[in-house]
């Protein structure tokens, strides 16, 4: 920022200036106050809940930026190495309540504004969700931004400032209805809107080779569309600790290129046209989870935010005034699935192009800078874009796509000579009409680092996806990092009655900063008095369910019966279906019952919640399988004692935030193999709920952690599962157990009301067990007490340091107090 520098004088005045306050009583009603009548202008005799909520989300927000401001100035003058974290989704939910947890001023704020006749509990329920992800894959980028601010990393989160997020479902007569989730209608607290940070995005057209002063070729690319990236800031703090870091997010505007042409030939609507083509770009978020569609604007959305956000990074770089070389000192870059990896391209690009470095010169730089995080082995997960769409959007691009490609595949042919079909299956570009780019590939071939999200995953990662490159790169690119969550939300915020306990317990809170604290719980597992606190924390959480349940599905919960959580994406591979079989076969069992059998029932409700991409068919079948199935069982009056079934509609954090801490038992049961790590299951068992799940993901290492007896494993293991699909397929062997045949009968004949046959596999067995254990109240507590003071390791801040240590090799930075 070049021009206005402040006297001495004037550097002091402002200090004292900025210089924060007291945070008494009196000061944060003072700024309420100031911004109900000022920001809103509003009067004490025009205040409601919602206007509360946001006075006080903007007095909060003051508080953030004054940290956020000093973090950020100390970073620009130590001038550390920085990670980049790219998502295309940031899955944040709301934000007031752990602003003021993180910062460590809940209490203050909530006596505060009880005094001007508001209850904070109240307020932060006004909140909307910030919904800017589809799933694990968001949600975790959200819950690193909490980790990295907490363990005082220099770090900033970039993405896509969708004005529409995930969208809203509602139950219509059983089926799935999907409504816009326009989120920011009332404007937005919990961001600044940095009209000063623009980039320019350019589209389309054609790439003019020319010799260059030094003889070789130049390449111009002249685009025919541009459009304007806008920087919106999101801070981030950390708890207890004064780092507030940032997550950037673009919104897309037209340029200032206004089409005056078209406008003044009196084309009005072809200029206009151009003008909604460029906010379009950041409009929606893509609802699929897990399932790659190969959509023009998704391209565009992808490109559009790596582009402008390599543009502030180089900005940032540039004023050390380094050379190139330096770069990878200053910049970690990672790709948070392959979604951000055009950027690879783009640096490359701009290295030769507009930095006047050679190929070989460039190609270091970006291949030091670089890692991958894969979240997927479903093949129809992986993205492959089309030749001719890559040219026709980004000719450029796939000109260095082609580079890397051949350059690449020069270097397998002199290992392999001859062997064509290694190259074949190695290549970049998959043979086809048209061709496509693997972007998987491309990421595997330009990253230094590739890492799997679980044990499982990455093994399969290795020996599956990549077994190839790793044999011909080495083992030593590739490595796992174990997702994790953040316990200050999951735990602290979520359920706060746990998080007191636990502090009284362990005499103090820095198990919030060190997970692996919990272990001392176990101590106390035992003990008939921790037991009984505990469990009637876990008896209010369900019953704060149950209002839940009973205010929206209008059904009455009983809260003494076994909770059983199934919240997760809608998908075939995480097999809700099987879970409905399962209970349907229980309803049935219970028919048959005389009531004096019926008595010693356990009683236990079904929870069922989960958005289903709006275009995935039998994803939204299963949805009404289940709400079909909760109209028979729930009014059948003799059974309904003993089973209740409830599909809670619209799925997303902050219901998240309610159903967690709720969850006797939660299902994890994913075909071994297909789900990379899960990361809600540690959020269960963090919470005292226990899993039931097959052998996949990290259910594995949280079994390792809890011991086998603290969790309710069971199916068949990866290595046995294409066996088993090959003997269905083709008949040999294996038939369905015969104790569901009925099941799939009664479906088949409609009276659920829609015929579906499925592969049903079993898990009866294993509810049978968990049946008897939850009738002994003491062992059950003490499993509980167990589990939960083995989640040490699912801490995402051991995520982020394992990333720190060995992936991007940056080192805390902690604010000077
Ligand atoms: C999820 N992926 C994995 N993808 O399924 C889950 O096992 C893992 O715990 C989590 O990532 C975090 O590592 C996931 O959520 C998506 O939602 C993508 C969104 C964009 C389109 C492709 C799927």
């Amino acid at each position: 920022y070049p021009g206005w520098k402040p006297s001495p004088e004037i550097a002091a005045r402002w200090k004292k200036l900025t210089a924060p306050k007291e945070l008494t009583e009196e000061h944060i009603q003072e700024e309420f106050v100031n911004h109900a009548t000022k920001t809103l202008a509003r009067s004490a005799f025009n205040m409601d809940d919602f206007a509360a909520y946001q006075a006080s989300a903007y007095s909060v927000r003051d508080q953030l930026i004054d940290q956020w401001n000093s973090t950020q100035m100390y970073h620009t003058t130590v001038s550390p190495k920085r990670v980049y974290y790219l998502s295309l989704e940031f899955l944040i939910g709301r934000s007031m309540d752990n602003a003021l947890l993180n910062l460590g001023i809940k209490d203050r704020y909530a006596n505060a504004i009880d005094k001007l006749g508001f209850n904070m509990e109240d307020l932060v329920e006004q909140e909307t969700d910030a919904a800017l992800g589809n799933g694990g894959l968001g949600r975790l980028a959200a819950c690193f931004m909490d980790s990295l601010a907490t363990l005082d990393y220099p770090a900033w989160g970039y993405g896509i400032r969708y004005n529409y997020g995930i969208f809203e479902q509602s139950i219509v007569d059983g089926y799935q209805t999907e409504h816009p989730d326009y989120w920011l209608t009332f404007g937005n607290p919990w961001e600044i809107q940095r009209l000063d940070i623009t980039y320019p995005v350019a589209f389309g057209g054609t790439v003019i080779r020319s010799k260059g002063a030094s003889g070789g070729f130049v390449y111009t690319w002249e685009p025919t569309e541009r459009v304007v990236a806008v920087a919106h800031d999101f801070p981030i703090p950390g708890f207890g600790t004064k780092s507030t870091i940032n997550i950037r997010l673009w919104s897309s505007k037209p340029s200032n290129e206004f089409d005056f042409a078209s406008f003044n030939a009196g084309e009005y609507e072809k200029s206009v046209k151009e003008q909604t083509d460029a906010e379009n770009i950041t409009s929606c978020l893509y609802p699929n989870d897990n399932h790659y569609i190969g959509k023009k604007l998704r391209l565009k959305q992808q490109y559009f935010f790596v582009c402008a956000t390599l543009q502030d990074i180089i900005r940032r770089f540039k004023k050390t005034g380094e050379p190139w070389s330096e770069f990878p000192k200053h910049v970690a870059i990672q790709l948070n699935d392959t979604h951000p990896t055009i950027g690879i391209v783009e640096l490359q690009r701009i290295l030769i192009d507009e930095e006047g470095l050679d190929w070989d010169g460039a190609w270091k730089i970006v291949t030091k800078v670089y890692s991958y995080t894969n979240h997927t082995v479903l093949p129809e997960a992986l993205e492959k874009w089309t030749v001719p769409l890559l040219k026709e959007l980004l000719p450029r691009h796939m000109m260095i796509i082609f580079d890397i490609n051949l350059f690449f595949l020069q270097s397998v042919e002199r290992r392999y000579p001859g062997d064509r079909e290694k190259l074949r299956r190695m290549s970049i570009i998959e043979e086809g009409v048209p061709q496509s780019v693997r972007m998987a590939y491309l990421a595997v071939v330009c990253c230094h680092t590739v890492n799997g999200v679980a044990e499982l995953h990455s093994d399969l990662v290795q020996k599956q996806l990549f077994s190839e490159f790793v044999e011909y790169f080495g083992a030593g690119r590739f490595t796992n990092v174990t997702n994790g969550v953040t316990p200050r939300r999951w735990l602290h915020q979520a359920n706060p009655r746990l998080s007191a306990l636990i502090t009284k317990t362990l005499k103090s809170q820095h198990w919030l900063k060190d997970l692996s604290e919990l272990a001392k719980l176990k101590q106390f597992a035992s003990d008939p008095e921790f037991q009984r606190k505990w469990m009637e924390i876990k008896a209010s959480n369900k019953k704060r369910l149950a209002e839940h349940i009973a205010a929206h599905c209008n059904v009455y919960v009983n809260p003494d019966a076994i909770f059983d959580v199934q919240c997760k994406r809608i998908h075939e591979y995480k097999r809700q279906f099987m879970n409905i079989l399962q209970v349907i076969h229980r309803y049935e069992e219970l028919q048959k019952m005389t009531d004096e059998v019926l008595a010693k029932q356990v009683p236990r409700v079904v929870i069922f919640a989960g958005k289903s991409a709006p275009g995935y068919y039998i994803a939204k079948m299963v949805i009404k399988l289940i709400n079909n199935a909760a109209n028979v069982i729930n009014y059948n009056l003799r059974t309904s004692k003993y089973l209740q079934l409830v599909f809670i509609p619209n799925y997303n954090v902050s219901l998240a935030e309610i159903i967690i801490p709720a969850s006797d038992i939660s299902q994890h049961i994913s075909t071994a193999g297909t789900e990379a790590s899960g990361t809600s299951n540690m959020k269960f068992v963090l919470n005292g709920g226990l899993i039931v799940g097959t052998v996949d993901g990290a259910n594995i290492e949280i079994g390792e952690e809890t011991g086998p007896e603290n969790i309710f494993l069971f199916g068949v293991l990866t290595p046995e599962v294409e066996d088993i699909r090959h003997k269905q397929t083709y008949g040999t062997g294996i038939k369905v157990d015969p104790k569901l045949d009925s099941v799939v009968e009664s479906i088949r004949d409609g009276t659920y009301g829609q015929p579906a046959i499925f592969e049903p596999l079993l898990h009866i067995d294993t509810m049978r067990k968990v049946d008897a254990c939850f009738q002994n109240k003491a062992e059950w507590a003490k499993k509980s007490i167990l589990a939960a003071a083995s989640m040490g390791k699912f801490s995402s801040d051991r995520s982020i340091n394992d990333y720190a240590k060995n992936i991007w090799h940056i080192s805390p930075l902690p604010p000077p107090e």
